[in-house]
């Protein structure tokens, strides 16, 4: 890669800043996290305002005031669900409506009602700094620095003192640290004032804050400590907080905690007591400036992996918000600079809300400020935690997939007592949505409780993180038992349909919309996906008894591919009045095997491309932000650069807020993922066993570079680009073994050596344009232009 395409000064485009204070949450505030703490940052003069998360503090679950069995029925019902089988091979369809209260759990409730004990994401609370003597302040501005991870806020006093204020989440410190200083002595003064809807209790010694507390809910424990440091002026306790009074700066140490633990059936784990105050003491022991470096080593360490440049450059001087405003996607290289920008915040975003041993990212990442937020910033499993995880791989962010894997790992023990209540049969499953308490049921909801396909979609991304790292342990210990498991759910579940004799789900359920049938599109192409994936495991693996037994099953499986009356790709097996040229829906869910799965190879069957692109073309740009950015996924897969940048351009500018969080509306994080996936996907692509350079660039990235991506295989990918045409590729083989790329690139004569100049691979492309050699492991090879 020459290094002159990456000449765009950095800190130009991986900084968010603003001129004025935050004067909403939702879109203006900045956030920072660890992948377990959390906060958003207002930036207010008189007072700035954290809200302050812990990702593990949520009602519901075991020991809640209202009850909670897993979403399980109470009460057995044998009869239940074979009764909906037969009604809908009786009559074709039936009323979701009709469904819920065959299969529901109206048992507990009315319509709509929240499913007791399933609970909700709580903010921890809300911590002020008031400052005293603001007025008269210039200068003002606040800033996000996705280089470094720090937010900050600057300005210059009345007194004419340059004021900073940094705030950063370190993972390793397992702290939040505020630093507040001047370039004159004397010059910071601040009061704390912390305040929680949990009615916690407040204590101050020292130069420590305690908030200790339980949720009324559940009981479940939280702790949070914040130690301040000063040097100058004079600290003051006022009770229930600290006062500062004409210090040179002051620093503050945040940790905070509970005692759940993912852990079923109690979920509960330590007092978080211990945890909390060593992270503090440790944190104040080693320093603002020890603490920093090692932050930053720990964050460059992952974001620094991947450079991306599509020629952005910011005219002038213009802010986050102005950037955004002015943005309409044909705009040149500012526009080009917001979208840098967007796909390094979901990367940003995705480091700061999941790491290793936490909770996956929810709706809403880690960030709250509500105690009944949207959805209950849960985990939606029928599309919106698995996008959150969309840009894990690709994007060379495999340690932020962690939490997710051992999240589904940990759906097995309850996912089995569901399969059991509801189904009477082995496996495990889990359904429309889940909570950090295995919640592997259902709600109530009629038009979006019945998901159990959820299992397969989850099992799916630990399959493709092995065929990302292709680590056989990794696939042997992880990723194959909870395969194996969705798998001989759905060996058990599938109905031969009298229709044609192939194997269907039912009931089937398209989310969101229509009536209940069987073998709807989305079902049988994700337990299609699910089949593949373990029967290429367990090959793997060497269990054949199994592979066989699920071998015999996809042979005779409805592939849910079929094309409608109007060239579309059918939603629903027979085609209902719904699947029409003029519904707009949200979710394009029969489109699943085009984008996240691989039952739609583009190249081979072109039929097939044409008809996702028709059905594609009548859901038309509509739809809520991570609607937009699964558009952006679905184009990219259908080579259509100019299409799947009109979807980035149209998320960009309608659901898009000023802190560049995506907008259902209410903020919801997934489309933040989805882009940062889609972006990658138009430059990269690898599913089908060709590690396939910029199969859908647009005309507007012209020229650029991007490094650091990932293919499947364990193969790192550098490409730079003029005028729409590779010119030079780099292919960091990590585990070797025999490659095949297909580029532009390969159409002319070209030149292929490994990066120590060694002697040229020199292969011919394939008939297909396909380059394939043999790989040395650990050897990077530059394909160039002759
Ligand atoms: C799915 C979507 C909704 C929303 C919710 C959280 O059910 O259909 O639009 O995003 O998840």
């Amino acid at each position: 890669m020459s290094n002159s395409a990456h000449s765009a000064p950095l800190s130009h485009q991986n900084l968010l800043w603003y001129t004025a204070p935050a004067t909403e949450w939702q879109s203006q505030s900045l956030p920072i996290g660890n992948g377990f703490l959390g906060a958003g940052i207002h930036g207010g003069l008189a007072s700035d305002h954290l809200v302050l998360n812990e990702q593990t503090l949520w009602t519901g679950g075991p020991g809640s005031s209202e009850g909670y069995n897993f979403g399980n029925w109470p009460q057995g019902r044998p009869d239940a669900l074979e009764t909906v089988r037969k009604q809908i091979e009786r009559d074709g369809s039936m009323a979701p409506e009709a469904v819920a209260a065959a299969l529901g759990n109206l048992a507990y409730s009315g319509p709509l009602a929240k499913m007791p004990g399933f609970g909700s994401y709580q903010v921890f609370g809300d911590l002020h700094f008031d400052v005293p003597d603001t007025d008269g302040a210039t200068n003002y501005r606040r800033y996000l620095d996705l280089n470094a991870a720090v937010a900050g806020v600057e300005y210059t006093n009345a007194a004419g003192a340059a004021i900073r204020r940094s705030y950063f989440a370190s993972n390793p410190a397992n702290v939040i640290v505020c630093r507040f200083d001047a370039d004159q002595t004397g010059q910071i003064s601040f009061t704390t004032r912390f305040a929680s809807p949990h009615s916690p209790r407040l204590s101050v010694a020292g130069n420590r804050i305690t908030v200790t507390g339980a949720l009324q809910d559940n009981g479940l424990k939280y702790q949070a400590q914040l130690h301040l440091e000063t040097v100058g002026g004079k600290v003051e306790s006022t009770g229930n907080g600290l006062n500062v009074t004409g210090a040179d700066h002051a620093v503050m140490y945040i940790s905070m905690g509970t005692n759940y633990a993912q852990s079923y059936p109690e979920y509960r784990g330590e007092d978080p007591h211990s945890k909390v105050s060593s992270a503090v003491e440790r944190a104040a022991i080693a320093g603002y400036d020890a603490l920093l470096a090692e932050h930053q080593r720990d964050y460059a360490a992952l974001f620094d992996r991947v450079r991306l440049d599509l020629g952005g450059e910011v005219g002038g001087d213009a802010s986050t918000d102005q950037l955004l405003a002015d943005y309409d996607g044909d705009g040149g290289p500012q526009d080009r600079a917001l979208e840098q920008l967007f796909f390094n915040y979901g990367r940003y975003l995705l480091i700061s809300s999941s790491r290793p041993g936490g909770l996956p990212s929810n709706l809403q990442g880690i960030w709250n400020r509500s105690t009944n937020p949207p959805w209950d910033a849960d985990w939606h499993t029928n599309i919106n935690v698995q996008m959150n995880y969309w840009p894990a791989e690709i994007t060379n962010l495999a340690e932020t997939a962690e939490p997710l894997h051992s999240f589904v790992r940990n759906l097995v023990a309850p996912g089995e007592t569901t399969a059991q209540n509801m189904f009477q049969t082995g496996g495990w499953t889990v359904n429309q949505n889940t909570n950090p308490y295995g919640f592997t049921g259902v709600h109530d909801w009629a038009t979006s409780f019945w998901m159990p396909e959820a299992n397969a979609w989850l099992a799916q991304h630990l399959y493709e993180a092995y065929d990302f790292n292709r680590d056989v342990n990794f696939l042997r210990e992880h990723a194959y038992p909870v395969m194996k498991g969705a798998a001989e759910f759905w060996l058990k579940n599938l109905r031969i349909d009298p229709r044609d004799g192939t194997l269907v789900a039912s009931p089937s359920y398209s989310p969101e919309q229509g009536d209940f049938t069987a073998g709807a599109a989305i079902s049988q192409q994700i337990i299609g996906q699910l089949f593949r994936d373990t029967v290429s495991a367990a090959e793997m693996l060497g269990d054949a008894a199994f592979r066989d037994r699920v071998q015999a099953s996809l042979a005779q499986l409805d592939p849910g591919l079929a094309a409608g009356s109007w060239g579309q790709v059918k939603e629903w097996k027979d085609e209902a009045a719904l699947d029409a040229p003029d519904n707009t829906h949200r979710h394009v869910s029969q489109l699943y095997a085009l984008h996240p799965g691989n039952g739609i190879e583009v190249l081979a069957h072109p039929e097939l491309a044409a008809a996702a692109d028709r059905t594609l073309t009548a859901r038309g740009d509509a739809g809520y932000g991570w609607s937009k950015a699964w558009k952006i996924n679905f184009r990219a897969r259908l080579r259509d650069g100019d299409q799947a940048h009109h979807m980035l351009a149209s998320q960009l500018k309608t659901t898009v807020m000023a802190n560049l969080w995506n907008t259902h509306p209410p903020f919801q994080i997934d489309g933040n993922f989805g882009a940062a996936s889609g972006i990658a996907e138009m430059l990269l692509q690898s599913h089908h066993g060709v590690v396939d350079i910029l199969p859908a660039l647009p005309a507007a990235w012209r020229t650029g570079s991007v490094s650091g991506l990932k293919a499947r295989g364990n193969v790192e990918v550098a490409v730079a680009w003029v005028d729409g045409r590779a010119t030079e590729i780099r292919l960091k083989a990590l585990l070797g073994g025999r490659l095949a790329v297909r580029s532009s690139l390969l159409a002319a004569p070209f030149r292929i050596e490994d990066d120590d100049g060694g002697p040229s691979v020199g292969a011919a492309p394939n008939p297909d344009g396909t380059l394939s050699f043999e790989a040395a492991p650990g050897t990077t090879y530059v394909i160039t232009a002759t």
